[in-house]
């Protein structure tokens, strides 16, 4: 069964984690959020790659979800002796190691997608791992400055690491989406897909960027294969993360219905919803996507591979 998933970071991977573990011999192709990039200290770092590079091949830290286990930050603490910010996004050197050999690659002349393929030979994440796009794409939120009172446009990455979402997001920018192109593989992949599942991700900064670079949403609407989600939101609250102020910046409310249906039936075949959330089912069938309300949790692998069995499930219902 050939599976496409289009995935953020932390939902998208720990999902991924679960789909491999209900079916172990699926040839699974993950389409990544590259909008979350950004470039630090002359590096290009790739925090939702990364994500589902390091915990599908088994180097990730488990209780943050993000960056690399036994880390530690020599060379953070080096930087910020020089007076070398920014001091608020935590890089450990082992990760650092990983953005100065994609660093290098990229300024050799490889693609993103390229390099992302060579990085994962060290990994082997079990996942073919596709970036949405080789061009640069980066989300930007525009708020207003507290202090100021005047509108600005921040990096996704300073809204939410330095600023922990506090204020709210006015609107949010995939920037340079519009002139991107798919990554190599991608539209074919999306086309030659059996299902094509929407992890709990980030429906605005982390499916919804991928959705927006050119041929990406066509491809998943014009699909054969059945395309089902499961929703990120868990009794009106994002089960972690910053998607309610997200969703909000696109006028979504934060309600597992409101993300289905702002994905559309045009998108959607299937929506799974967690138990909690049942009442949204008639409220989500009513237009038109076929609608289950089974546990969202991702508490334990078990209780991932379930979802993931849910979402096939209702894939094949809905073909
Ligand atoms: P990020 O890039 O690290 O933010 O990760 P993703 O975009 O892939 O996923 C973030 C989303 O995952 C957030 O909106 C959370 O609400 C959602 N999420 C995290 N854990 C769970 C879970 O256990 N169950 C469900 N249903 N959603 C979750
Ligand atoms: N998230 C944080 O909350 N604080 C950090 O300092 C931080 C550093 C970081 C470094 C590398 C990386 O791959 C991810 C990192 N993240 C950090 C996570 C990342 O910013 C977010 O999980 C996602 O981009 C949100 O979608
Ligand atoms: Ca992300």
């Amino acid at each position: 069964m050939r599976i496409v998933v289009l995935a953020g970071g932390i939902g998208g991977a720990r999902f991924l984690r679960g789909l491999q573990s209900a079916v172990p011999d699926a040839d699974i192709t993950v389409i990544g959020n590259t909008g979350d990039d950004i470039h630090l200290f002359g590096l290009k770092v790739c925090p939702d790659l990364d994500t589902v590079m390091y915990t599908l091949g088994g180097g990730i830290n488990e209780d943050q979800g993000w960056g690399r286990t036994d880390e530690s930050f020599t060379v953070k603490e080096e930087l910020a002796a020089y007076g070398v910010g920014p001091t608020w996004f935590g890089l450990g050197d082992r990760d650092f190691a990983t953005h100065i050999v994609r660093t290098q690659m990229l300024g050799a002349g490889y693609p993103l997608s390229a390099v992302t393929e060579a990085l994962c030979d060290r990994w082997q994440p079990g996942v073919r791992l596709l970036p949405m796009s080789d061009d640069r794409v980066e989300t930007h939120v525009a708020i207003t400055d507290s202090q100021t009172g005047e509108r600005r446009v921040v990096h996704f990455q300073e809204y939410w690491v330095r600023m922990r979402a506090a204020v709210d997001a006015e609107a949010v920018v995939p920037v340079g989406a519009e002139q991107a192109k798919p990554a190599p593989g991608v539209l074919e992949a999306i086309a030659a897909a059996d299902v094509i599942l929407f992890p709990p991700s980030n429906p605005v900064v982390s499916v919804g960027t991928i959705l927006a670079v050119p041929g990406i949403r066509e491809a998943v609407a014009a699909a054969g294969a059945p395309v089902v989600g499961l929703s990120p939101i868990v009794g009106g609250a994002p089960v972690r993360g910053m998607a309610d102020k997200v969703l909000a910046a696109v006028g979504v409310e934060s309600t597992a219905a409101a993300v289905a249906l702002h994905y559309g039936p045009e998108l959607l075949d299937g929506w799974l919803v967690d138990t909690a959330d049942a009442e949204a089912v008639t409220e989500v069938e009513a237009a038109g996507i076929t609608c289950r309300a089974v546990p969202l949790m991702m508490t334990d692998l078990a209780a991932t591979a379930e979802m993931a069995r849910a979402a096939l499930e209702l894939a094949e219902a809905s073909r």
